[in-house]
């Protein structure tokens, strides 16, 4: 593990956004965690976690054109990205965002920023089951650009609707690589270094057994 994911880690249990308990995920499934990255909600917060996110995509090595951050959360993962992205690696990337709902007057239209052409990063906060990705694909085609890759925060890790994890579906039905900051595999050896979360490790090893790929 890099020291930018052990940081991340500690920082998301911090600010109480990977928590451990019983959730309802959207996809129906009872999960022993959850990652609710709307509680980076602080300029430090949001500050710190577009240089992660800026470190994971130099670390992915995905060649891109312009940022898409889906609507709503991707959108201030997106900015703050492209922020760490100029300060930390002198890289000026265009970023561009969608609105759920068309606009019909002034500017028009449903995408804000820069024009969506040529290969698309695509950042979000999870992928689960692939369902909320699968809808920003559909955004790329109509532009007629490219999708590059994909950058997400955590990596569940888990089935999708088959034996292929939800992200291994997403990389192979849409030929692009899906890279994150971290993957449920270091939240894991993270706890386990830590000590005194055994109850913890226990429960996502049972989640896992079930759902993990
Ligand atoms: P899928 O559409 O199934 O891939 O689920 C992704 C979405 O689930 C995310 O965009 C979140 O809205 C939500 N989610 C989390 O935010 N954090 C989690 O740890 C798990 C989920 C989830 O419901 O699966």
């Amino acid at each position: 593990m890099q020291d930018y994911q052990r940081e991340f880690i500690e920082f998301a249990i911090e600010k109480e956004v990977l928590r451990f308990g019983e959730f309802t995920l959207k996809s129906g499934r009872t999960s022993p965690y959850f990652f609710n990255a709307g509680l980076f909600n602080s300029g430090e917060a949001l500050a710190r976690l577009g240089k992660c996110y800026a470190a994971a995509i130099q670390q992915s090595g995905i060649e891109y054109d312009v940022m898409l951050g889906p609507a709503y959360k991707g959108i201030p993962l997106a900015a703050t990205t492209c922020v760490a992205l100029a300060t930390d690696f002198g890289q000026d990337v265009p970023y561009v965002f969608n609105r759920k709902e068309a606009k019909t007057h002034g500017e028009g239209g449903n995408l804000v920023g820069a024009p969506l052409e040529g290969r698309v990063l695509i950042i979000d906060d999870v992928i689960t089951a692939g369902t909320a990705i699968r809808e920003v694909m559909d955004i790329i085609e109509k532009a007629g650009a490219t999708p590059a890759g994909t950058v997400i925060a955590l990596n569940r890790q888990e089935k999708g609707k088959g034996e292929l994890s939800a992200i291994q579906e997403v990389e192979r039905d849409y030929n692009m690589p899906v890279a994150s900051i971290v993957g449920l595999n270091d939240v894991l050896t993270y706890l386990t270094e830590k000590g005194g979360m055994d109850a913890q490790i226990e429960a996502i090893s049972a989640y896992r057994a079930q759902y993990g790929i």
